[in-house]
């Protein structure tokens, strides 16, 4: 997890550099690779719509600016936290901008992960005479910070006259509206879900029926009162934020304890109880509900790093499979089985880059040979390609003394998951090997 968070801004650059990556690879290929192949390689991966736009997030995006309204107490701070799946501390100053709302950047290292815009909300204020005046001088405050989304936050456990808050962000919406000529998505959360009795249930996967419909009764008073006030809203949903932190030492630490630790300990939380609860669902209702692309980009970066690296390696793996299937339309004579390799070492290679590891073709073939149990190193490459028939036997049974398309295609897309597993979700070499005799077996199967 921690290795996860450090890997992000590295992780990030070297997906950027994959398009040069990509080109060098192919440009370098060995002069056995037909020119033909070379050419469907470039134009297939490099004008790639799809993968073009999932680059384009890459490289443009920017941290998502959050408004966050609800009672203290009821885990705004904790949301943002779930939200990333690491503690990350407010680093910046928080700015506050009047006596109920302050402004911090969520950071991971050097990089801003989010704008947090945090407020008690107007429930909270002070006195009545103080509450008009409050209400429009953090309604400027808020349109200053122009948020991609705006959250209320509501406590499960208790119902909660909420309609103050309410009919604020009424207001706040149409003024945003007005103001910024689009609408200001809202989304309802409802948090602490976990402390629903009953309360001894902490872990989302075994909470009971009766902890469910209540926490769904729970939602239905809240919309309830959302749908009296008429105020629209993108979508409501409950969740637990709840995690335990521990140092890296394995000390459990009580989160009101958290700033008392040394610094080291503070940057290498770790996550000793994970009770997050439909904090994914809650991730897809922000991505959707956040209307400009580059914030949308931004908080799928800070959150979901790994899911966008599993796209683009799945991507790719299909792309390549593709390709595999393609050249070996007729079928591909044993002795120049090696083309199918080279092909299937650079899918290895990209994926690997993609996980944050510079890995070299000769690396990548090593991969693929101990996939069919063969130890390939100090074989000369073309030594490899004699052996082709050994190899394809131990790899792919059947293949006889030509490759098909079909075992071209499906071999390069058990080759690519199998990559997947070992270097992106960090899988031991049997697992891979597990996984890897599956895949055949499925593309063995859709012949
Ligand atoms: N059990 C449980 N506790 C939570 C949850 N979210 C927050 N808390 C706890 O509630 C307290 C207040 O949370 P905090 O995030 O500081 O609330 P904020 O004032 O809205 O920022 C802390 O002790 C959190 O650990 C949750 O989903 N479940
Ligand atoms: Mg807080």
């Amino acid at each position: 997890m921690k290795d996860d968070k450090m890997k992000i801004e590295q992780r990030l650059q070297n997906m950027k550099k994959f398009y040069v990556k990509a080109g060098d690879m192919i440009d370098n290929l060995p002069d056995a690779i037909p020119e033909k192949t070379r050419r469907m390689l470039k134009d297939t991966i490099l004008g790639d719509k799809d993968l073009k736009k999932l680059m384009e997030g890459i490289e443009s995006h920017r941290p998502p600016r959050i408004f966050l309204i609800g009672r203290t107490g009821v885990g705004k701070s904790s949301l943002v936290n779930a939200l990333c799946g690491s503690y990350v501390a407010k680093v910046s100053d928080t700015v506050s901008c009047t006596e109920n709302a302050n402004i911090y950047q969520c950071k991971d290292g050097d990089r801003v992960l989010m704008d947090i815009l945090d407020t008690r909300g107007i429930a909270e204020s002070e006195s009545l005479d103080n509450k008009v005046s409050a209400e429009d001088a953090l309604i400027k405050d808020i349109n200053e910070f122009t948020p991609d989304v705006a959250i209320l936050m509501l406590n499960c456990t208790h119902r909660d006259d909420v309609s103050s808050d309410v009919q604020f962000l009424k207001k706040l919406a149409r003024q945003y509206a007005e103001i910024n000529s689009i609408k200001l998505p809202i989304v309802v959360v409802i948090n602490k879900c976990d402390e629903m009795a009953p309360t001894r249930y902490k872990t989302p996967s075994e909470y009971p029926q009766n902890k469910i419909e209540k926490i769904n009764e729970v939602v239905q008073y809240y919309k309830g009162i959302i749908v009296r006030n008429g105020l629209k809203i993108e979508n409501i949903i409950s969740v637990s934020a709840l995690i335990d932190w521990m140092t890296p030492d394995g000390m459990e630490i009580d989160v009101e304890d958290i700033a008392n630790l040394p610094q080291y300990d503070i940057d290498n939380l770790q996550i000793a109880f994970d009770g997050r609860y439909r904090i994914e669902e809650l991730l897809d209702i922000l991505e959707e509900a956040i209307l400009d692309f580059e914030a949308q980009m931004g908080l799928r970066m800070a959150a979901r790093l790994t899911e966008v690296v599993r796209r683009i390696a799945n991507h790719l793996n299909n792309i390549f499979a593709g390709i595999s299937a393609t050249i070996a339309l007729t079928p591909i004579p044993v002795s120049d089985i090696y083309i199918l390799l080279i092909l299937q070492a650079v899918l290895v290679s990209l994926i690997a880059s993609l996980s944050g590891r510079d890995i070299s073709i000769d690396t990548a073939k090593e991969f693929i040979f101990s996939m069919g149990g063969i130890a390939g190193t100090g074989f000369a490459f073309r030594l490899i390609a004699q052996q082709a028939s050994k190899f394809l036997n131990a790899v792919w049974p059947g293949s006889g003394s030509a490759v098909s398309s079909a075992i071209a295609g499906g071999g390069t897309a058990a080759i690519g998951k199998a990559a997947m597993s070992y270097y992106i979700d960090d899988k031991t070499m049997d697992e891979v090997k597990k996984k890897f005799e599956e895949s055949k077996e499925e593309s063995a199967s859709n012949k």
